[in-house]
């Protein structure tokens, strides 16, 4: 790792973090280096000395590969992998690979395949331009003995073009379905964050909570488990909303994914209000939440309200935090709550009361039903007991027969 000087504090966490990148493209990490430095000049990024420690440790722990946790300049990684004989990838390449083991849709599987193909432009451009280089630098066409690498860059190009293509028409599509969802009114809440903190998980438990099992997304301990977002629809004392799961972020996601991912990332940027879901289990979770809100940012959707949840309340290490919501997904402790306090978010002018209406006044109920959702609870001896959700205005006239807790 290059740690640049304004990214000591970070140091660990980012090694830690492509330690879990390793691991999840069945790379096993067995050794670190760290070299601080003032810039990531292709040039300088090793100094000489630096480059011979790197060679003499991978001869030491038989090293087949070098993972570098800064996102390296093509020029750099050459130069590295010239000195060094074993291969050398960076972050991005990692976060990639997972990405593609990882996609299962039509859209994520074009959309990765864009990512790869935009990353490795770059790199057959320059050798393209080195080959020109050793060939005096005059163009020939390919009859004449045009470049390997340029006859690749082109059809990467025609490829990018047409994955572009199609990707826009999916997008379409989606935007369709969006604008129908639009229609209905509902408020938008998607569930953001680190990867593998819980976020489909906490979406299953909501669903669990209303009997809404069989609507179940896909949740599993491994980083970016979900690439495809998913949109359920919730209801909670009345009030409806959507609900969206989302990709997972890392930090500095990789440009070229967040561009190729955009429709996918929509999904949070177009929400009312965000759930960012931290693993409160987690001994990194400070640093997680920052690398999540400054994706946030990266993807501009740090203008959206957020709520923060901190979940796995019920796993060894949890540290609850002083006026943010904790939730189980396991055993749904904290999911009533949560739901309450995303309804008043994003109803802030509505308001949900309890009332026994006797039987003879049972008119009103029927008097107001457009205007205010009425759930009768039970039929009781004195009358209807019903939950009335509405704005707080629209409430007044059943305010007379409210049940106080
Ligand atoms: N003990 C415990 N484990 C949980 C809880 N919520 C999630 N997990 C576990 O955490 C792991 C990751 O859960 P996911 O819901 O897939 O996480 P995610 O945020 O959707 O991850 P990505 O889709 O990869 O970004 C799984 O092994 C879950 O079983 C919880 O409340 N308690
Ligand atoms: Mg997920």
């Amino acid at each position: 790792m290059v740690c640049l000087k304004n990214e000591k504090d970070t140091q660990k966490v980012r090694m830690m973090e492509c330690a879990a990148l390793c691991e999840a493209c069945e790379i096993e990490p067995v050794s670190e280096l760290v070299q601080f430095s003032r810039s990531l000049d292709p040039k300088t990024v090793l100094r000489s000395g630096k480059l011979q420690e790197l060679a003499s440790l991978i001869a030491a722990v038989h090293a087949d590969m070098v993972v570098f946790v800064n996102n390296l300049s093509i020029a750099a990684m050459n130069r590295i992998q010239a000195e060094t004989g074993v291969q050398v990838i960076d972050r991005t390449t990692l976060i990639l690979d997972i990405f593609s083991k990882r996609a299962q849709s039509k859209q994520a599987k074009m959309q990765v395949e864009l990512a790869r193909l935009r990353y490795a432009l770059p790199s057959l451009s320059l050798e393209n331009e080195s080959e020109a280089h050793f060939r005096g630098g005059q163009y020939r066409s390919r009859g004449a003995g045009e470049s390997r690498s340029a006859e690749i860059a082109r059809t990467y190009r025609r490829r990018i073009a047409a994955l572009t293509k199609s990707l826009a028409e999916i997008r379409r599509e989606n935007e369709t379905a969006e604008r129908r969802r639009g229609k209905s009114g509902l408020a938008r809440c998607a569930l953001v964050g680190y990867t593998n903190a819980g976020k489909s998980s906490l979406m299953n438990a909501m669903l669990r909570y209303e009997n809404k099992e069989e609507r179940s997304v896909f949740a599993k301990d491994m980083l970016f488990a979900t690439l495809d977002s998913s949109v359920r629809n919730m209801e909670y004392q009345g009030r409806q909303f959507l609900l969206y799961d989302t990709v997972g972020f890392v930090s500095d996601l990789p440009t070229t994914l967040v561009e190729a991912f955009q429709s996918t990332l929509e999904a949070a940027c177009s929400a009312d209000l965000l759930v960012h879901v931290i693993d409160g289990s987690d001994p990194l979770r400070n640093e997680k939440t920052e690398a999540a809100e400054a994706t946030l940012r990266q993807i501009h959707a740090d203008g959206i309200p957020i709520l923060r949840v901190y979940a796995k309340m019920d796993a060894p290490g949890f540290v609850k935090e002083d006026g943010v919501c904790s939730v189980s997904s396991l055993s749904l402790e904290g999911i009533e709550p949560l739901l309450k306090e995303i309804t008043s978010r994003l109803y802030p002018d509505e308001k949900s009361i309890v009332v026994c209406i006797p039987y003879e006044k049972s008119g009103i109920l029927h008097m107001y039903q457009s205007v205010v959702d009425v759930m009768i609870l039970e039929e009781t001896e004195t009358g209807y007991l019903a939950r009335i959700t509405g704005q707080k205005t629209r409430l007044k006239p059943f305010l007379l027969y409210e049940v106080k807790k």
